[in-house]
């Protein structure tokens, strides 16, 4: 089932090809939210509204849900689903509070001081996607570390369901959250709101959270229109699993699913040490999916999707770093020993019992990844995505007598006298 290739017969432009994904998907949609765009700077609530009844089907009197609502809506979902929510927000706060750390104040010279701290980002925007999946999980991954850094208005942004409301788990996220309000805007719509500010939704500094190609190609072009900023270029979800011969075929098939159900443009990739893994997990996933209510979905991520033969677990690794996945899953009893090998990777999953969806809801870490390669240099969302931090100075007497020919010297061999001036007048 899934299309097949050894490591040993691809060429470095087969891999380069094999590991491009998400390449011009977007360049198709740029007029289409450019339009859209423009539309929400000149019309504001209007075009909200307008977007609403034509994308969302729904007819909105406000553009915005407020306490009294999230709490009727909230009461709706079971104790039990209150519970797991709650115990995925704790261990995301646990494991997020642990990464504000005060730097120490450093002395360059004796008398110069240094140092660094730490500012929230003032006003935040969240988007939540309400596509073919709610994913009330991504509130709380974004959400939580707003909240540790202390981010002081928090803007959340989720397209209306058909009744013109959100639904009740999303709702309880926001009261785990203390967040009042939320604004029933989707899509693109909702990026450039955001970005502008129109008589309901405010602007914002900086616009976090996963969507489809409209929202994704918001984000991207927005940046360079107005001055807001963004967490990471977002693209499909994506998987590669790393299997030997002490994987269990039908954990690692299953691994594949969950990442394959999310939508038909996400990649569940399979290196393996063997043909005869490759065929196991190949019968496994033919066998799981025959009972997955999302198979239609998944198959045709599968169908995106590929396996690739390897000689052992280096060139595993080797593969895996230069695909550069958003999530990695080591089903393999050597995966300590490969810990140091792993150089780009989104979030690592170790051994047979780490399954991806232990991250994706509640263990602790962030589920908002870097795609499409951009593992080689971004990191998903901390708490370091809500904050600044802001470098300090401050130079004694004595501290000038030990930096101020240095400086003078510096600004003379470039020209720049009044620099030199701005040393020379204190000593
Ligand atoms: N795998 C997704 C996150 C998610 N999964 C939310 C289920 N719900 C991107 O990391
Ligand atoms: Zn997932």
């Amino acid at each position: 089932m899934l299309k097949q290739y050894s490591y040993a017969g691809l060429t470095a432009t087969d891999i380069e090809q094999l590991v491009a994904r998400n390449t011009d998907a977007t360049h198709t949609i740029q007029d289409t939210v450019s339009q859209i765009i423009n539309d929400v700077r000149q019309r504001g609530d209007q075009s909200l509204q307008e977007f609403a009844l034509k994308f969302d089907k729904v007819k909105l009197e406000k553009l915005y849900l407020e306490r009294e609502d999230i709490e009727a809506l909230a009461a709706t979902i079971t104790r039990d689903q209150q519970r797991a929510l709650e115990i995925a927000f704790q261990n995301i706060h646990k494991f997020h509070s642990s990464q504000l750390r005060k730097e120490r104040v450093v002395e360059t010279m004796p008398g110069v001081a240094c140092w660094r701290e730490v500012r929230p980002i003032e006003k935040v925007g969240l988007y939540i996607p309400g596509g073919s999946a709610v994913l009330p999980s991504t509130l709380l991954m974004l959400g939580v570390p707003a909240r540790i850094a202390g981010c002081k208005e928090i803007v959340v942004c989720s397209p209306p369901q058909h009744t013109g409301k959100i639904n009740g788990f999303v709702a309880y996220c926001l009261q785990l959250l203390k967040i009042e309000k939320i604004y029933l805007v989707g899509g693109a719509q909702a990026i450039a709101a955001m970005a502008y500010g129109t008589k309901s939704v405010p602007k914002v500094d900086k616009i976090f959270g996963p969507g489809n190609q409209f929202v994704t190609k918001a984000k991207s072009m927005i940046q360079s229109m107005v001055n807001v900023s963004i967490d990471m270029p977002a693209g499909p979800s994506e998987v590669l699993v790393v299997a030997d011969h002490t994987a269990q075929p039908a954990f690692v098939a299953a691994d594949l699913l969950a990442q394959a159900e999310h939508g038909p443009d996400s990649q569940a990739v399979l290196v393996a040490t063997s043909a005869t893994i490759i065929k196991q997990v190949n019968a496994e996933l033919k066998k799981q999916l025959e009972v997955l209510p999302r198979a239609e979905i998944a198959t045709m991520a599968i169908q995106n999707s590929y396996a690739v033969e390897v000689a052992d677990l280096h060139e595993a690794l080797d593969f895996s770093n230069q695909y550069a996945p958003e999530h990695l899953i080591l089903e393999t009893d050597e995966w300590k020993n490969l810990l140091p090998r792993i150089t780009n990777a989104g979030s690592v999953f170790l051994g047979h019992l780490t399954p991806e969806s232990a991250g994706d809801y509640a263990s602790g870490t962030n589920h908002t990844l870097p795609t499409s390669g951009y593992a080689r240099s971004y990191s998903g969302v901390s708490v370091d995505s809500f904050v600044k931090k802001i470098t300090f100075q401050h130079i004694s007497p004595d501290g000038l007598r030990h930096i101020g020919s240095t400086v003078e010297t510096l600004a003379e061999l470039e020209g720049l006298h009044a620099h030199k001036n701005a040393i020379s007048i204190r000593k």
